[in-house]
């Protein structure tokens, strides 16, 4: 469900009674560049698109927090005393907003009771990070319900605990920092290392451009698996090169990485390396000769992800493949891996062509048929309407 801020509010008194304080959402992102670097405290390029989260919330007296969404409502809420919560100690989608409420008071941040009710238009899976949404929302209702006055900086950090260690999945702070930072037109560039963080420019319309989001609907979860131990390989690897983290590594040093590790770690390393530097190169394109010339940054960095990382999957690589056999100027997945969506980029011309051919790929392979639809930079988290 997607409800327009007046059906939610509605929405919101039938199931709690009485009128909600205000409403906030938070988008969900896309990646250009820059995946699996942001545990490695390397860097990100990702922006914020249209589809969001939002959440309707109104202050109650005591520590009780009610929690419901419109995607389920029958359910009955759930219902928790902020005293009571304790790392892991929810469980479900309940997690991501009760953790984060956690987050803030274990961060010093004391939160009041409230009702909040969710509703959102990110799809779930699609790695367009419906979980950093849902936080960010939250993240921000609390700070303004509380008049708590944290930084964004520091809410994206609230967001990633809450999701480390309520939620269980051991992701980096990028998803957060795009929904929180994000600002219509550009891309946010994040040093996940020194938290700081730049927009740079992504006029994709005034190139005559599109990025095309294809999600292959086959979903994918950052709790369990593949996620939490291609983590592992990097920090072993970090360990084994004798440095803090990979970030520490340069490309001259991969020669030395590959003749101490094994072969599998020294893929893992000479992606997040190889990607850091993509990252870099594309911030310089952008604010240089224009989105038109990311293409090529764009396809090495799935080749290195397919290849070295080894978390695409078949959809996602028919997506690309067929994308560029129709034209698109660059194509890669985007998020964790494992399934979700692959980006394209294209000349505004040849989208109908790479939709047919995408669709076509699909069919033939005898794939579930993909979503396939544009996004531009949209603005991050804030009180909606
Ligand atoms: C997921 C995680 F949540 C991010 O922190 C990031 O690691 C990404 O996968 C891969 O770049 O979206």
């Amino acid at each position: 469900m997607n409800s327009t801020p007046a059906k939610l509010a509605e929405a919101f008194t039938e199931r709690f009674g009485g009128e909600p304080d205000g409403l906030w959402s938070a988008p969900g992102r896309v990646n250009v560049i820059g995946e699996h670097t942001d545990y490695n405290d390397g860097f990100v390029l990702p922006f914020a698109i249209k589809h969001s989260t939002t959440v309707a919330a109104a202050v109650r007296r005591g520590r009780t927090v009610r929690v419901a969404s419109t995607f389920a409502p029958h359910d009955e809420p759930v219902a928790v005393d902020l005293d009571n919560l304790s790392e892991g100690s929810v469980q479900g989608w309940a997690a991501y907003p009760l953790g984060v409420l956690w987050a803030l008071e274990q961060s010093g941040h004391r939160c009041p009771g409230m009702d909040l009710l969710v509703d959102s238009s990110v799809p779930v899976g699609a790695g367009l990070s419906s979980s950093a949404a849902l936080e960010c929302a939250v993240a921000v209702a609390a700070n303004d319900l509380s008049r708590a006055g944290v930084s964004r900086r520091e809410l994206a950090v609230v967001g990633q605990m809450a999701e480390n260690r309520m939620v269980g999945a051991p992701t980096g702070i990028m998803d957060q920092s795009a929904s929180l930072l994000g600002e219509e037109g550009h891309a946010v560039f994040l040093d996940c290392r020194s938290g700081e963080s730049r927009l740079v420019p992504l006029d994709l319309e005034g190139a005559g451009l599109e990025l095309l989001v294809i999600d292959t609907r086959v979903s994918h979860s950052h709790s369990t698996g593949g996620y939490a131990a291609r983590r592992r390989s990097c920090e072993q690897g970090a360990e084994a090169m004798g440095v803090p983290a990979l970030r520490d590594l340069s490309v001259e040093d991969l020669a030395q990485a590959e003749r101490l590790l094994d072969d599998e770690t020294f893929r893992r390393i000479r992606h997040v390396v190889t990607e850091n530097v993509r990252v870099e190169e594309a911030v310089a394109v952008l604010t240089g000769r224009g989105p038109a010339e990311l293409g090529p940054l764009l396809t090495a960095s799935h080749a290195s992800m397919r290849d070295d990382f080894e978390i695409s999957c078949a959809e996602l690589d028919a997506a690309v493949e067929a994308s560029l056999s129709a034209g698109a100027l660059g194509a890669r997945m985007t998020g964790g891996g494992f399934g979700g969506s692959a980006i394209a980029l294209a000349r505004a011309e040849d989208v109908p062509g790479i939709r047919a051919a995408v669709e076509q790929a699909f069919s033939a392979a005898g794939f579930r048929s993909p979503a396939i639809f544009s996004v531009l930079p949209g603005d991050g988290a804030g009180p909606a309407a």
